[in-house]
């Protein structure tokens, strides 16, 4: 599990004042109180967006303010409401109170909202404090301010795309060139010890996120290299990306084996959608054909290179087209 954090100050909106007003109508020379209440301050609503990925947002804006109510005014008019501000999270987001740790929201649904701070109640005017012995009361109340606090934001991030390969593939340098992750790469088996998450942005469409895990080898399943303690992370992603060197001798083998150590961990990561990557094409020598259809079967397939970048908008088109279709199969059934 990938957890992203973020603490923010909110501040709901203070009520508007009471008003002290007297009726002035011809021929009657004392009116009664006429001041009205005060508009109640906006809150502070946390929502769940599908379309929001990450915290990155308030890294950068930090403090969140909902409009006051207006003042009461006389002719017994109420003051207007404050507009509640609307601020919106990515789906999963727990907000805690960071003084204390209470749970204030746990927006695990899209559109789901919570008040993270109330707004303050308007004041009375001065009608409200007639009395049969005050006829003419000169009180009012002030507006109650707004609740306003510290609250931090912690998301668990599931990826939407794993990517998936033997030691040395060019993962994480995948991850690294598309995303602004900054994973460990070297040319050795087994650089990446624990997973990677990377956000990538799909132009103006949107963003996903990336998982790049440690290689597989023949025997993950049973434990062999680092195992498959780390499959866990891309159970829960919607479509897989197989990486395979194309400069590897024995391409189709490496992709059988990726294959069966997927099967062995659970079949159901083969019902995942999936494409094959090859990777490093700047290496390879003359023109590349890639795996049969024969042997990946209908596999939306790609080359790219993380060195010269050939491949990556491709890659990124490619892979936000499968999540849409993805997200449109899932929401029919
Ligand atoms: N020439 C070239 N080298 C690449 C390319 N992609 C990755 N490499 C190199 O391949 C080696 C392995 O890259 P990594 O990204 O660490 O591979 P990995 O799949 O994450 O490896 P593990 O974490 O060990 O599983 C590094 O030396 C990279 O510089 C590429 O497109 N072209
Ligand atoms: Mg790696």
């Amino acid at each position: 599990m990938f957890i992203d954090h973020a603490k923010i100050y909110v501040v709901a909106g203070s009520g508007g004042a009471g008003c002290v007003a007297f009726r002035r109508e011809k021929y009657i020379p004392k009116g009664g109180p006429s001041g009205g209440d005060g508009g109640h301050g906006g809150d502070v609503i946390a929502r769940a967006d599908r379309h929001i990925h990450t915290l990155l947002d308030f890294k950068f804006e930090t403090r969140y303010k909902a409009e006051r109510g207006t003042h009461g005014m006389g002719s017994n008019m109420t003051g207007k409401s404050g507009e509640s501000l609307v601020i919106r999270v990515p789906v999963g987001t727990v907000i805690r109170d960071a003084e204390d740790g209470r749970v204030l929201a746990d927006l695990l649904q899209e559109g789901q909202e919570a008040v993270i701070a109330k707004g303050g109640r308007g004041g009375r005017g001065n009608s409200r404090f007639t009395t049969p012995t005050n006829r003419a009361p000169r009180e009012w109340e002030p507006g109650f301010p707004g609740e306003e606090r510290t609250v931090e934001l912690e998301l668990k991030l599931i990826a939407d795309v794993g990517l998936v390969g033997l030691p040395n593939a060019g993962k994480s340098t995948l991850l690294s060139r598309i995303s602004a992750a900054r994973p460990k790469i070297a040319d050795y088996p087994f650089t990446t010890l624990t997973p990677n998450l990377g956000i990538v942005r799909a132009g103006e469409k949107g963003t996903f996120v990336v998982a790049d895990i440690p290689g597989l080898i023949s025997g993950a399943h049973e434990g062999k290299g680092l195992g498959i303690q780390f499959l866990r992370h891309i159970e829960r992603t919607k479509v897989l990306a197989i990486l395979l060197d194309c400069n590897s001798e024995s391409m189709e083998s490496d992709y059988h084996t990726l294959i069966h150590e997927l099967e062995s961990y659970s079949p159901l990561l083969l019902q995942k959608k999936r494409m094959i990557v090859y990777t490093k094409k700047d290496l390879s020598p003359g023109k590349f054909s890639g795996l049969k259809k024969k042997v990946t079967g209908p596999v939306p397939a790609l080359t790219i290179s993380a060195v010269s970048g050939e491949g990556l908008d491709e890659l990124i088109r490619l892979l936000w087209d499968i999540l849409q279709e993805e997200e449109r199969t899932s929401s029919l059934s």
